[in-house]
């Protein structure tokens, strides 16, 4: 294949890795945004490397012509999530989406790879919009705990160093430290319940000392600046006291201020 073609053949995509980021990375916004715990904690993406496209197009023996049909993760995605639970609640939001088509699915979650790795994979078919027309191309989506994306980084990178031949006491260190990995989740799991409270609490809080803010802003513009400082003074107090609800009592009041001074 001629080299130029690459960056043609590569072009759509970036598209979908873009796209597929700002999708779920804006899906996680709306439960930050709505007070509510996100199974979605950070995404990334790439599109592979032509160096490990060509490398696993001779592994695999698929043909230069044929990668596009043949190869799923040229766009790859990852998500990363708390806990394992979180996990299924991703793979039944994507599942249920129509603006992408699950092809296949892969748990390397109940069946671990022989290296230890653990995660869920979920390959899609991605249309992309692009100057010739609507194009549909594969993308992988990996779904991870942060533990599994732990063990996953760091094995990943030895791998890489070691080729085929990672020596066995490392293997053997990497054999452990999944198993560590994999008890991490377990525990977590456990207590699910407790992080989720206490990190929903401070979730809460933040989004209404922001909406404060914003008020607080919209009536500077037209209040005496005595009555500001008393409001000014109001939160301060408030914020020390650390009471999510007397903050929104607070908030309240603000919007209802606004009403009046704006007569919305
Ligand atoms: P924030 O809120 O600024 O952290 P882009 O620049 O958007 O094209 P991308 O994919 O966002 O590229 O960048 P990258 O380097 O792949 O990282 C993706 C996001 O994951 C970044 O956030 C990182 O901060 C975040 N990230 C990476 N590792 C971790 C981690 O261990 N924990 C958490 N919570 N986040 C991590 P953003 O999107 O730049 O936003
Ligand atoms: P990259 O670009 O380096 O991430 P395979 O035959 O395993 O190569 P297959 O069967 O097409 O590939 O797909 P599979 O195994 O479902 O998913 C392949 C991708 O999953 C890999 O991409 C890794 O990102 C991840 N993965 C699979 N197994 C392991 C593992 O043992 N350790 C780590 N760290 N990651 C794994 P590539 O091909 O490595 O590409």
């Amino acid at each position: 294949m001629e080299m130029n073609n690459w960056k043609k053949i590569l072009t759509p995509y970036t598209q979908a890795v873009e796209e597929l980021k700002i999708k779920f990375k804006g899906m996680r916004n709306e439960y930050i945004n709505l007070d509510e715990y996100s199974p979605i904690e950070f995404v990334t993406g790439r599109v592979k490397k032509i160096s490990s496209i060509l490398e696993k197009a001779k592994k695999k023996s698929i043909p230069l012509d044929q990668v596009e049909e043949k190869m799923e993760d040229i766009a790859g995605i990852r998500i990363m999530c708390q806990f394992v639970e979180d996990i299924y609640k991703v793979r039944e939001i994507i599942r249920s989406r129509h603006d992408m088509y699950v092809v296949e699915e892969r748990d390397y979650i109940n069946n671990l790879k022989p290296s230890g790795y653990r995660s869920y994979h979920i390959i899609i078919k991605y249309p992309v919009q692009t100057a010739q027309g609507e194009k549909l191309v594969f993308a992988e989506i990996q779904i991870r705990t942060l533990a599994m994306n732990f063990w996953a980084t760091i094995e990943h990178s030895l791998r890489y160093k070691y080729k085929q031949n990672m020596p066995e006491h490392i293997q053997e260190r990497l054999n452990k430290a999944a198993e560590a990995a994999h008890l991490l989740d377990q525990e977590m799991a456990e207590i699910r319940e407790e992080v989720l409270k206490s990190q929903q609490g401070f979730q809460a809080e933040s989004n209404v000392v922001a909406d404060i803010f914003g008020n607080v802003q919209a009536l500077a513009k037209t209040n005496e600046q005595e009555e500001m400082n008393d409001i000014y003074e109001m939160f301060w107090s408030l914020w020390e006291e650390g009471n999510v609800d007397k903050l929104n009592q607070f908030n309240k009041e603000l919007e209802d201020k606004i009403r009046q001074v704006y007569q919305m």
